[in-house]
């Protein structure tokens, strides 16, 4: 692992997007990334991840620019083949992007770990930052509605997130270890800052794996989080119906207590800024700003204002 300045836990859209702003704002051969595999799914035989690919997309600069996950300019023919041999069709598999999830699988079928799949994958792809999986070993998210105990993909894309959320399991984590380099990067950082991700299904699984949590509940680093609801509502996703669910506060707050004790600073947006003494009162320092990243140039507006509160300098 390279010489690292920061790391950055991230889910999917929302925390690529984060990154995206922080890598104009940064040296990226300095990031590293610590991703979620909670909601990693086999398809059609292939180990499907979705949360590294859409990073790893993003940064590369050939994500959907409006889906926000699988590549540019995409075609699914292949899948609308499958879809006339009777086949699920739900889960939008591209055409190019099967290559990606070729690949992945023939390799882990050889027997590479999923961390060193990713790592040449990222080369492949011309990645600079360190993208690092949470975990090499298996760990899977699942949401208990009243539907029953669904995958995660099954619940947010095959049912749309809807459902009364019961429980989310997060599947083989309390045994996980963090994939090679994860402590490393961590022990190394000069800053951690956790994404505007889902605190319960994208941040929540890397913290599950109980040495990740416990590296960045003992950190040296100063570290940061992003609060993913804007108004008491998620950017993207299920997140404020989950909270609710689950018996949770549908707030900033709601959101700062499952990070209690990991994050020295917290980051609301402007319109939330009435939440900034709750916030405070639960041990964290605040920074109330612009968090809609509409453009590049925001989410890089919202990395810099981040590490210049934390006192780490960009470069
Ligand atoms: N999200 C959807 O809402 N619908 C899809 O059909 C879909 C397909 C898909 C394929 C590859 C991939 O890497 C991501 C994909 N996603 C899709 C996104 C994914 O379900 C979520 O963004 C993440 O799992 C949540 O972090």
């Amino acid at each position: 692992v390279r010489r690292t300045i920061i790391t950055v836990l991230a889910g999917g859209v929302g925390g690529a997007r984060f990154l995206r702003g922080l890598s104009r704002r940064t040296d990226p051969d300095r990031l590293a990334i610590i991703g979620n595999t909670g909601d990693d799914e086999e398809f059609f035989g292939l180990h499907v991840a979705p949360d590294l690919d859409t990073v790893l997309y993003t940064l590369t600069g050939q994500a959907d620019p409006d889906r926000g996950w699988g590549l540019a300019g995409e075609t699914f023919a292949c899948l609308g083949a499958l879809g006339r041999l009777g086949e699920p069709t739900w889960f939008q598999l591209g055409d190019r992007d099967l290559a990606t999830h070729l690949w992945r699988t023939e390799r882990l079928r050889a027997g590479w770990p999923l961390s060193r799949v990713t790592r040449d994958l990222g080369r492949h792809h011309g990645l600079r930052p360190a993208l690092l999986p949470m975990t090499d070993d298996r760990v899977r998210t699942f949401v208990h509605t009243e539907h029953g105990r669904l995958a995660f993909q099954s619940y947010l894309v095959r049912r749309r997130g809807r459902g009364r959320v019961r429980r989310i399991e997060i599947a083989g984590a309390s045994t996980a270890r963090p994939a090679p380099g994860v402590l490393d990067v961590l022990a190394r950082s000069r800053a951690i800052v956790i994404a505007p991700s889902n605190p319960l299904v994208s941040v929540g699984p890397i913290l599950a794996v109980p040495a990740i949590r416990r590296a960045i509940a003992r950190r040296r680093a100063p570290s940061a989080a992003i609060c993913p609801l804007v108004g008491g509502r998620p950017i993207r996703g299920p997140l404020h119906r989950m909270l609710r669910g689950l018996g949770l506060e549908v707030s900033p707050r709601g959101v700062a207590r499952l990070y209690a004790g990991l994050v020295d600073l917290f980051v609301l947006d402007a319109a939330d800024a009435r939440w900034a003494p709750a916030v405070h009162a639960l041990g964290m320092r605040v920074l109330v700003t612009d968090t809609v990243m509409h453009s590049p140039a925001h989410a890089g507006r919202l990395a810099a204002a981040v590490l210049r509160t934390l006192g780490v300098s960009p470069a």
